[in-house]
């Protein structure tokens, strides 16, 4: 009965989507289109060959089409803006946000199946939705569900690895290096070593993505039992689903924090091509370097504080703020507290964006999160405070392209409310979450048989003549 209640749903939202977008609607319907009851990789393996030849078709269609100009600005500055990568799970657009496969994250919320009526979505259906760039149904998730439980084994040489780490070492150290360890399994590296041609490549890719996002919670719970828990590991439990499962082998089993882990996992899967962590994997994985290389190459880009490591500092420092000023500061004591990090030379965490230029939509759905479960946090309302506080000070600093939220300045204070305070964790939650949208579009890396990335450099000497010579 749910079942078709949720299909009902679907064909409503379908057609609502297919009235309000005209220009993407084509785009939009085929991505509801999801009745089959195919297992995923059946799924997959008729979608490969369509889209080998839409890529074929757009290469002799439009090879020569100029998609912009390339300025000095951008090759020096990190090169924003410049188009330079196929990634097709996502799209960013700077006002709006995030699309997954064409779906905002409120649309997300309304069609993937959730594991409690009206609630936050399974993450093993937007893996689904990435994937295959289709809405799966109830059933379907739940068989991936079972699928992913039934590759999570982790062999023991794993463990063994992090602990030849001091116990105080980063936790993001001792998750890449778990990541590490788990490469040893790799079926793309053997099926390489055998001569596998091309054509099939993204098999044994598919392989080691889906072992690979089955096995991270597992290896990432062990981190953090064996950092902050005395090593008392918590089982695996085949009964929840992928966000249920992890939040419990960390050892928070209420209600609302799995709800918080499926919506945590679900918002920081995938971000377009171009973040670091994304973009590190591809680069990897474009020299044929296998998933788990790929991704824990990723990792330790989501490690840097200008990225993921962001969600620490954002905690800390409202730590900071808090027991400095207390948590009732004022606005007035806030925006003080605000001048006193950037004249100190830091930046604030969790505000600005390499590309969006209005406030994150992963910041407000985790914002609604909270005003559903934890209006009266007093971390929460602090947070609320810095919504109002600090983008009239960082537009004031007259540099900072974007002032608002993004994704970090929210996350940490929901997992405190729960228990999971351990700040220098938070990245590897990130880490988990975001294998899925790195994982999907390797898949299609390898499916597409998009080659090796090699873009130029040049040297201040060549932008100096060159330059001189154009102007
Ligand atoms: N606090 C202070 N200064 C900032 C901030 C901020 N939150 N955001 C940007 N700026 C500065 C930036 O450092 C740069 O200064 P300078 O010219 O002296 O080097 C100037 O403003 C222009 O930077 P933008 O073009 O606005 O931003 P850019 O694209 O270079 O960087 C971030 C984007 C995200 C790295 C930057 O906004 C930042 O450092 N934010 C704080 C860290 C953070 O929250 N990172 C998480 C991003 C999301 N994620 O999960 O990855
Ligand atoms: C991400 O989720 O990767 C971050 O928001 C950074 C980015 O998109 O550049």
């Amino acid at each position: 009965m749910a079942f078709f209640r949720g299909l009902s749903t679907i064909s409503k939202f379908r057609s609502r989507l297919a009235e309000q977008t005209t220009s993407l609607g084509s785009v939009r319907w085929l991505q509801m289109q999801s009745s089959s009851e195919q297992d995923l990789k059946s799924q997959l393996k008729e979608l490969i060959p369509e889209q080998q030849d839409r890529l074929k078709k757009i290469k002799s269609e439009y090879g020569k089409v100029q998609l912009g100009n390339i300025t000095t600005d951008m090759v020096i500055g990190g090169m924003r803006g410049m188009i330079g990568l196929l990634w097709e799970t996502s799209l960013l657009d700077p006002e709006e946000g995030i699309r997954f496969r064409g779906l905002s994250i409120p649309e997300c919320q309304k069609v993937l199946p959730a594991a409690v009526e009206g609630g936050e979505p399974l993450p093993e259906g937007l893996l689904w939705l990435l994937l295959t760039g289709k809405v799966p149904s109830k059933e379907q998730t739940s068989a991936l569900t079972s699928e992913l439980h039934s590759r999570c084994r982790v062999p023991d040489h794993v463990f063994n690895a992090i602990d030849a780490l001091p116990v105080g070492a980063h936790p993001m150290t001792q998750f890449a290096t778990g990541v590490m360890a788990l490469q040893v399994e790799s079926e793309f590296q053997k099926a390489y070593e055998k001569g596998t041609p091309k054509s099939k490549y993204w098999e044994p890719t598919y392989e080691d993505v889906m072992n690979l996002i089955a096995r991270l919670p597992v290896v990432a719970a062990y981190v953090y039992r064996r950092i902050f828990k005395d090593g008392k590991v918590i089982p695996s439990d085949k009964s929840l689903d992928y966000g249920a499962n992890f939040s419990h082998m960390l050892g928070f089993d209420d209600p609302k924090m799995l709800e918080l882990m499926r919506l945590y996992v679900t918002i920081h899967t995938d971000h377009e091509g171009g973040n670091v962590s994304a973009h590190t994997a591809h680069l990897v994985g474009s020299a044929l370097s296998d998933p788990y290389l790929s991704f824990a190459a990723a990792l330790n880009g989501l490690a840097g504080p200008l990225h993921g490591l962001a969600n620490q500092e954002v905690l800390l420092w409202i730590k900071s703020v808090v027991e400095e000023c207390g948590e009732n500061i004022s606005k007035d004591q806030l925006k003080d507290y605000v001048w006193k990090t950037l004249n100190s030379g830091k930046v604030v965490p969790g505000f600005g964006h390499g590309v969006l230029r209005k406030t994150d939509p992963r910041y407000t759905c985790q914002r609604e999160f909270a005003l559903k479960h934890l209006p009266e946090d007093p971390l929460f309302q602090l947070v609320s405070k810095l919504y109002e506080v600090v983008p009239p000070v960082l537009t004031e600093l007259g540099k900072v392209k974007n002032p608002w939220p993004n994704v970090d300045a929210h996350s940490g204070v929901l997992l405190n409310h729960f228990g999971l305070s351990e700040a220098r964790y938070y990245t590897v939650l990130f880490g988990v979450s975001r294998s899925i949208g790195i994982g999907s579009q390797l898949v299609w890396d390898r499916a597409l048989g998009l080659p090796l990335e090699r873009p130029k450099s040049v040297t201040m000497d060549w932008l100096e003549k060159h330059c001189a010579k154009s102007a």
